[in-house]
């Protein structure tokens, strides 16, 4: 057997997998793997750095399949490469219920996954994430420890995407040049060729942005290899342009849409196991094929070996916080310094927005935890995610912490994800929470992947003022507490900021949003307690002696008003309470009990915020008084807002007093 024999038959036991699979669930998208395979077989059995063994292996190799909708691509990969989680039985329930091979690749279900992809261009966005973290640390921790790759599969979906030019033109401008993307060139998506709607000259676009671009013959392995080595040599990203045929071997539907995501039909396959000359059983892998991909899975053990060596060698400080970061362990300094400063907090009663009050949290945070990136969108100076311990990184000096991400809000929250995959590392990043909608799709994803990252979004309301409707948040509060398990904080005060900052580090498995003021707000917690208050999502700020007739429910700046209104009614002789809100998912996650004794009894209970009613009724019932927006905002200074829309502490007071009927 020839080489370029071998190679088309380890190429082609790709494609049957994928074909047999998507058959047998009838469903799924054979045309990208039949098409990818040989870049695939040329990647996988030549270059990348990776250990079946122990697929966590830090030092890996990423591969994205950014194109996920190719997802049995991925998976004939990593069953024929010896991963154990991916057996045939996995191949054999391709997209039925508990499956590791889901529709598209899902992090988690499954070692080998590095990401979840199918929203196309979002692959592309973590690669970034991974190479900058590839880079961050490399430079933490030198070349020795970490020193890996990033590749890509992209398709002409994933490049279509804007996404794709937030991310590109930022790797370019990093000059990350250990990211390769191959982007599977076929002129085919699904509506037919590509042509039909699109005519940009990719490889110019890419160049444009300081990448490095090769183009091949995407069947050629020969010609796939010498890219790829063109690549890693590059001191740019890289784009390597494969042409490739969708389908190809399907002798009727090869290069057209219909092969793209259906079932190829009994009919069509056989011909393509005539025309691949594959005569296999459904899902039936010739031993020596087998074999050879078993051999390929074992290529970086050496590597792999060599780096144990290299990291037993390392001492025994750098060894231990190398691992510390990597498990994700928070430093041992973290939570004295953070009570030592709740506790001066108290003592000082600061007024401030909440915006500065996390950048005075973060000064405190980026002190002790050395493994905080941050960044903004542009907006640094007004998100406050700056400190004097984050240096901004630049396409030279990777030592710092802080990433002037540009205007490019989705590629920074992609990147974000990446960074937080990656491992070693705790992105957070600032952007308006109005530009929540920006980003949505990538938080999203953090939130179905469990990944940690916190996005600072300040300018949390109608209290941002002048800039006016098309910057002031109304209904983004209701859609992030939508998402699950995505932490949605709207702090109160500099106090409840600080432990909203703690539930956001201290979850591992889930992204949070911290939604900030950009006006000024009282210290509304008057004495220190140890206790994280926040961590019950909702709890009685104020309470009071009597039964009370009125409980005010609010979230963030509101909390001001409600504990006005609160005074007042008090000074009326109206019992009342205050119910602080940060945050509506974790108040959730508490005991019926609890819920059930802070939301009370009360003949009247009214929810301030300055936001759209939706999800308050819980906390209030059908019958309880909202006070908040029913609307878009108004361009003006802030306080006349409150007053225009009539968020205010008279406002809640007549609304108390019209229902008791005083
Ligand atoms: C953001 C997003 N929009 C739409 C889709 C639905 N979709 C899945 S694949 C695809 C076409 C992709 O074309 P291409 O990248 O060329 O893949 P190929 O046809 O080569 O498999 C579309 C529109 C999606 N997965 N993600």
């Amino acid at each position: 057997m020839t080489d370029l024999d071998k190679h088309q038959r380890m190429a082609n036991a790709i494609r049957f997998l994928a074909i047999d699979a998507v058959e047998q669930a009838k469903s799924g998208h054979p045309g990208l793997p039949m098409g990818a395979a040989d870049i695939a077989t040329v990647l996988f059995t030549e270059f990348l750095k990776f250990d079946p063994t122990a697929p966590n292996w830090s030092d890996r190799d990423r591969f994205v399949l950014s194109a996920g909708h190719g997802s049995m691509l991925l998976y004939s990969l990593l069953y024929l490469l010896g991963y154990e989680d991916f057996s045939l039985e996995e191949i054999k329930n391709f997209r039925q219920l508990g499956a590791r091979t889901a529709g598209h690749p899902e992090f988690g279900h499954g070692a080998g996954i590095e990401t979840t992809t199918g929203p196309l261009g979002q692959g592309l966005g973590n690669a970034v994430g991974m190479a900058i973290a590839e880079r961050l640390q490399s430079t933490r921790f030198g070349g020795d420890l970490v020193d890996h790759y990033t590749y890509v599969l992209a398709g002409d979906g994933c490049l279509m995407e804007g996404i794709s030019q937030e991310a590109l033109s930022l790797a370019g401008h990093l000059k990350l040049n250990k990211l390769i993307v191959i982007w599977d060139d076929n002129g085919i998506s699904i509506d037919g060729k590509v042509e039909i709607t699109d005519s940009t000259d990719q490889q110019a676009r890419f160049a444009a942005s300081g990448w490095n671009t090769l183009s091949v013959d995407g069947h050629d392995p020969v010609a796939i290899a010498a890219a790829i080595r063109q690549a890693q040599a590059s001191d740019r990203p890289t784009l390597i342009a494969a042409k490739t045929t969708i389908g190809f071997g399907a002798p009727t539907k090869a290069g057209t849409a219909k092969v793209h995501g259906a079932p190829l039909g009994a009919e069509e396959i056989a011909g393509t196991r005539a025309a691949l000359n594959w005569p296999h059983e459904p899902f039936e892998v010739p031993s020596d094929i087998l074999d050879a991909w078993r051999i390929a899975g074992l290529r970086s053990a050496l590597a792999h070996k060599d780096w144990q060596k290299r990291f037993a060698e390392a001492d025994a400080e750098t060894r231990a916080e190398f691992e510390r970061r990597n498990r994700g362990d928070l430093p041992a300094g973290y939570a004295a310094a953070m009570m030592d400063y709740k506790k001066k907090l108290a003592e000082e009663q600061p007024t401030m927005a909440t915006r500065k009050a996390s950048e005075a949290v973060l000064g405190v945070i980026n002190e002790v935890v050395p493994e905080t990136i941050g960044g903004s969108a542009d907006l640094t100076g007004s998100n406050n995610t700056k400190t004097a311990q984050t240096a901004p990184v630049t396409p030279d000096d990777f030592s710092g912490r802080y990433i002037h991400y540009g205007i490019r809000e989705h590629g920074m929250a992609a990147a974000m994800n990446g960074i937080a995959l990656h491992g070693g590392l705790v992105p957070y990043s600032g952007g308006f929470l109005i530009f929540s909608d920006y980003c949505r799709p990538s938080i999203r994803l953090a939130a179905l992947m469990g990944q940690r990252v916190i996005h600072v979004m300040t300018h949390d309301s109608i209290g941002l003022g002048e800039d006016g409707p098309t910057h002031q948040p109304v209904e983004h509060f209701a859609a992030l507490r939508a998402i699950p398990n995505l932490n949605f904080f709207r702090p109160a005060d500099i106090t409840e900021t600080l432990e909203c900052w703690q539930l956001s580090l201290e979850n591992r498995n889930g992204p949070s949003v911290l939604a900030l003021t950009r006006q000024n707000l009282p210290s509304l917690r008057k004495t220190f307690e140890e206790d994280n208050f926040c961590a019950r999502g909702a709890y009685v700020l104020i309470d009071s002696e009597d039964d009370a007739a009125v409980t005010i429910f609010a979230s963030g700046s509101e909390v001001e008003i409600a504990a006005d209104a609160h005074k007042e009614l008090t000074e009326a002789g109206i019992a009342a309470r205050v119910v602080s809100v940060p945050s509506f998912e974790l108040f959730e996650a508490q005991s019926d009990d609890y819920k059930a004794a802070v939301i009370g009894t009360s003949p009247v209970k009214i929810a301030v915020e300055a936001g759209i009613r939706m999800g308050w009724d819980r906390f209030i019932g059908n019958d309880g008084v909202f006070v908040g927006m029913t609307g878009f905002g108004a361009s003006a200074p802030y306080k006349q807002l409150y007053e225009h829309f009539g968020i205010t502490k008279e406002a809640v007071v007549a609304a108390a007093k019209e229902k008791l009927g005083a």
